[in-house]
């Protein structure tokens, strides 16, 4: 220890480390000071290195003011550093500060999805005409789906719609069951639960083992259309279709009526569209042709008839199976149909 009186000592330094601790802003700045003074090789273990010289009276008088220095500055340092901490803990919420008061900016409502809006449209146009809306099951039994459709096991017609077929030990093995391939499964499920005369429409989603490309899904959605009456011509067939239609493009648009093979209609009828991404040019849509494939429709098979429970000499009428999800396309101009299920809300949200 140094000659100068050690009491004097202890009271200079403190009254440098008050004045320190006064000016500090920072944890670190107190950090140094701590150390400093109370540190291993800090200026008060410097002191205390010096008792082995002194009285044991000066050692106890000296050692009471170092302890008093040590617990004065220990405290001060809490003292400070909690004070520090709060301004820190204050600038902090500040800064994240929000107002729960304020009103929100409002949710954003949802829409419903494209091909939804024009269903919908459609249900109401038929309504109007006075259809029932029908609804029938995706996972469909074989008898429904093709059979009683007049596609029996063996027909080549099968082959045109690559079929999702579906197992369970709960089915007997001849009751087979499938995805529907397509809506017309309800023509039947209809007539049987509401006879004739019957008018009816049954939107819904149809499932085919498909190779997707710009207008092939192999999730898809189709409104199967019905009317079941006495003397029911092809005049009242493309009277509704024409005005199914207009309904839905609110201005003319080019359509091409030609034969076409569907063993549960006879005559049957491919009801085209000239396309409307290209304006009949050729597109990857309409596969370079100008036309797209929108409205199969035809007479009820007199074989339908029978399945539904009805005499065929008695009744006939016209069916047709409108491709809902390509009608969405040819209405917006949509050029991929891959983007209708691929949940991508920048598409979405234009409709
Ligand atoms: C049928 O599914 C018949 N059940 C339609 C029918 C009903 C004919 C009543 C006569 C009487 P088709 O396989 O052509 O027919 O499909 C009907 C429509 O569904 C097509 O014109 C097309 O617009 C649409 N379509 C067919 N396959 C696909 C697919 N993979 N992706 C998107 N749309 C499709």
């Amino acid at each position: 220890m140094p000659d100068l009186n050690p009491e004097a000592v202890i009271s200079e330094l403190l009254s440098t480390w008050r004045a320190a601790l006064d000016q500090a802003t920072t944890l670190d700045a107190l950090e140094s000071i701590r150390v400093d003074a109370l540190g291993r090789k800090g200026k008060l273990a410097e002191i205390s290195k010096g008792f082995g010289k002194l009285s044991p009276e000066e050692r106890s008088r000296i050692g009471k003011v170092l302890n008093g220095a040590k617990q004065e500055l220990e405290s001060s340092l809490d003292t400070r550093k909690a004070a520090l901490e709060a301004v820190a803990l204050n600038a902090r919420l500040e800064s994240e500060w929000l107002d729960l008061t304020v009103p929100a900016a409002g949710i954003r409502p949802g829409h419903l999805h494209p091909v939804t809006q024009v269903q919908r449209e459609i249900e109401e146009l038929f309504v109007s005409l006075g259809f029932a809306i029908m609804d029938g099951p995706e996972v469909e039994k074989e008898y429904y789906n093709f059979d009683a459709l007049n596609i029996p096991g063996d027909h080549p017609a099968r082959d045109m719609q690559d079929t999702f077929w579906l197992h369970s030990d709960r089915w007997a093995p001849d009751d087979r069951r499938l995805l529907r391939t397509h809506t017309s499964p309800v023509q039947i499920r209809a007539l049987e639960k509401l006879g004739a005369p019957l008018k009816m429409i049954a939107p819904g989603r149809v499932f085919r083992n498909e190779a997707v490309d710009p207008s092939h899904e192999h999730t898809f959605y189709q409104l199967e259309g019905m009317m079941v009456d006495r003397d029911v011509s092809v005049a009242h067939l493309i009277y509704f279709m024409k005005t199914l239609l207009s309904a839905i493009f609110h201005r003319d648009v080019t359509v091409r009526l030609r034969p076409g093979f569907f063993p549960f209609v006879e005559p049957g009828f491919e009801l085209d569209i000239q396309c409307l991404i290209c304006g009949g040019k050729g597109c990857p849509v309409c596969k370079q042709s100008g036309w797209v494939e929108l409205l199969p429709c035809g007479l009820v098979h007199p074989a339908v008839l029978r399945s539904g429970g009805l005499d065929p000499d008695e009744w006939n009428g016209f069916a047709f199976g409108l491709g809902l999800t390509r009608l969405a396309m040819m209405r917006y101009a949509i050029d991929d149909i891959r983007q209708f299920a691929a949940g991508d809300l920048r598409f979405l949200n234009q409709f």
